[in-house]
């Protein structure tokens, strides 16, 4: 007996999937999205895996749940998870929400503002597949880094906030390409094993959930490649727009990239975010990326409570 159906629109921007849940998912009440993303984990967690585990969906999903906004000024808010748990901010899928948003007639080109539990972001929806997200403000937490690793040695990186925590570093222990990702993967779970045995944080202990290395790029138009362990343990297709953030606030402090200068960020599978921060008033670096999404699905979910795996094979 199906017991639960559920309208997602499937998207990806530069590779990376985003599923936005449009109708049928949890009741959070009205409080600020981070009260309600904290009430999706604690009563509904089931939902998640339900919406973002095999056989449904893969690791390398993002969910974006569409909220009504508390701020009367933002056109939606989305609270964001994925195959381990819950995101702060996600850069690919707020472009891929703004796109699928135009897809289904609720916004046109302009722009926009969209609630997430880590602040208010713009949202530029430039034509129907192009969009620009305004960041949260991002900084680098620390500098020089220095931890030993398993079976790797010593790296030294830098821990950045970009509306998720990272850990940055060029000590990619080998090429940043797409027949390289295992190993890779690899290095950066040993690595955030490490970050988390040395007591590594970010603010109030939060954990260092998301590894980013950095390497010479492929494309002529690009200025970096990136490979970026996501928490689930899934590599991001894109060159994720959190963790784009993250190295324009590094690049920012050490006088590397000037405000309104272009970074051209490539991806591990060769697509590519351009991006660009401003100062604001409080001198706060804010980062904007842009990058194309395209609609790849619209679909109802269902859940037949027979169903041995109704709510998603647990890894
Ligand atoms: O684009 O910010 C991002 C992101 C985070 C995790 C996967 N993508």
């Amino acid at each position: 007996m199906v017991d639960r159906r559920v309208r997602v629109v499937d998207s990806h921007t530069e590779g990376e999937p985003t599923r936005l849940v449009i109708e049928g998912g949890p009741s959070l009440g009205s409080g600020p999205l981070a009260e309600r993303r904290a009430r999706f984990q604690r009563e509904f967690d089931d939902f998640r895996r339900f919406a973002i585990l095999e056989p449904r969906g893969h690791s390398a999903v993002v969910g974006a749940l569409l909220c009504e906004p508390v701020d009367p000024d933002c056109v939606a808010g989305l609270i964001f998870f994925n195959n381990e748990g819950y995101l702060g901010m996600c850069g690919h899928a707020s472009i891929g929400a703004a796109v699928t948003l135009a897809h289904l007639g609720r916004i046109a080109p302009g722009s926009h503002r969209i609630e997430t539990p880590v602040g208010v972001v713009g949202v530029e929806l430039v034509d129907r597949n192009l969009a620009c997200v305004d960041n949260v403000p991002s900084r680098r937490h620390l500098a020089n880094v220095e931890i030993e690793v398993e079976d790797v040695g010593r790296v030294r990186g830098d821990v950045a906030w970009g509306g998720n925590w990272f850990f940055l570093t060029e000590d990619a222990g080998g090429e940043i390409a797409f027949d390289n990702i295992d190993a890779l993967t690899r290095r950066a779970e040993a690595i955030k094993r490490a970050l988390a045995a040395a007591q590594v944080t970010g603010d109030d202990g939060a954990p260092i959930d998301h590894v980013e290395f950095f390497g010479r790029p492929s494309r002529r138009d690009a200025d970096s490649r990136n490979f970026v362990l996501c928490p689930g343990g899934a590599y991001d297709r894109s060159p994720c727009g959190t963790g784009t953030s993250a190295k324009l606030a590094c690049l920012a402090v050490e006088g590397e990239l000037a405000p309104g200068a272009s970074w051209r960020q490539e991806s591990v599978i060769g697509s590519l975010f351009s991006a660009c921060y401003r100062l604001d008033a409080q001198g706060r670096v804010i980062p904007t990326i842009s990058g194309r999404a395209y609609v790849t699905a619209e679909a109802t979910l269902v859940r037949d409570a027979d169903d041995p795996f109704a709510d998603g094979l647990m890894g």
